[in-house]
């Protein structure tokens, strides 16, 4: 088995995130996902939008920013290509490019992914993990899944995708740990100025801490 350069292979999947102990957000009774951004109208969809879109499975490896991989991960839900073309690529003007994507969470989270990045086929709108519907820990009810970019683009419990023309504003900006732009795995982009390698040692002994304070907050009773 090979990992991208400065990834170990961990035993399971856990829950890991800069929720660290925060428990996830509750799942609304009918939840769904508003489309917004640079569009001639805004939508909501509905998770049985959603299944109405055809699906796919992936199984990939989930690598995170802070050097952890979980292997062999069965992931089903729709390919975020596959939604863009049905109904964001509708209800664009003409003559108007999207370039960047905004995933954000129920809990507030939000990640930015470049549009070319984000149509990649193995990009998916989860809502299963491994046969089973996504539990909280894993992002439920909706995740975004985009195995070859960092865990950190990966946004849970997706409430809200946001569609812009050029880089949205961005608040880590100048913070020296600056979320890379394009984040993906195999160039080892964990970040906009420091590169991965600087950061490897620092981050290897703060996966104990946090995987511990994420298991605190867990929505499961064996986690
Ligand atoms: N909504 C939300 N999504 C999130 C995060 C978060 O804190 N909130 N953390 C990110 C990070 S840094 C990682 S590594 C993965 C962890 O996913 P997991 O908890 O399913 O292992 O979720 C990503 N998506
Ligand atoms: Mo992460």
């Amino acid at each position: 088995m090979t990992l991208p350069p400065g990834q170990r292979a961990i035993d399971g999947f856990p829950r890991f995130g800069t929720h660290l102990h925060h428990p996830p957000p509750p799942i609304p009774a009918s939840p769904v996902i508003e489309v917004g951004g640079e569009l001639t109208q805004q939508f909501t969809l509905t998770m049985t939008d959603l299944a109405q879109l055809p699906r796919v499975e992936v199984t990939a490896d989930f690598h995170c920013v802070a050097g952890w991989s979980a292997t062999d991960l069965r992931w089903a839900g729709v390919p975020f290509a596959t939604l863009y073309r049905a109904r964001v690529e509708p209800v664009l003007a003409p003559g108007v490019s999207i370039s960047h994507v905004v995933f954000e969470g129920l809990d507030g989270y939000q990640s930015i992914a470049l549009l070319e990045d984000a149509l990649a086929d193995d990009v998916l709108i989860a809502d299963r993990l491994d046969g089973q519907p996504l539990t909280s820990d894993h992002g439920a009810p909706v995740r975004l899944v985009s195995p070859s970019q960092y865990g950190f683009v990966n946004t849970k419990h997706l409430c809200r995708i946001g569609f812009h023309t050029s880089q949205p504003v961005d608040p880590d900006k100048w913070s020296p740990l600056a979320a890379h732009r394009r984040a993906r795995v195999w160039e080892e982009e964990r970040h906009r100025y420091l590169p991965g390698r600087v950061v490897r040692p620092i981050y290897h002994t703060l996966i104990g801490p946090i995987r511990r304070m994420s298991a605190r907050g867990s929505s499961e009773p064996h986690a």
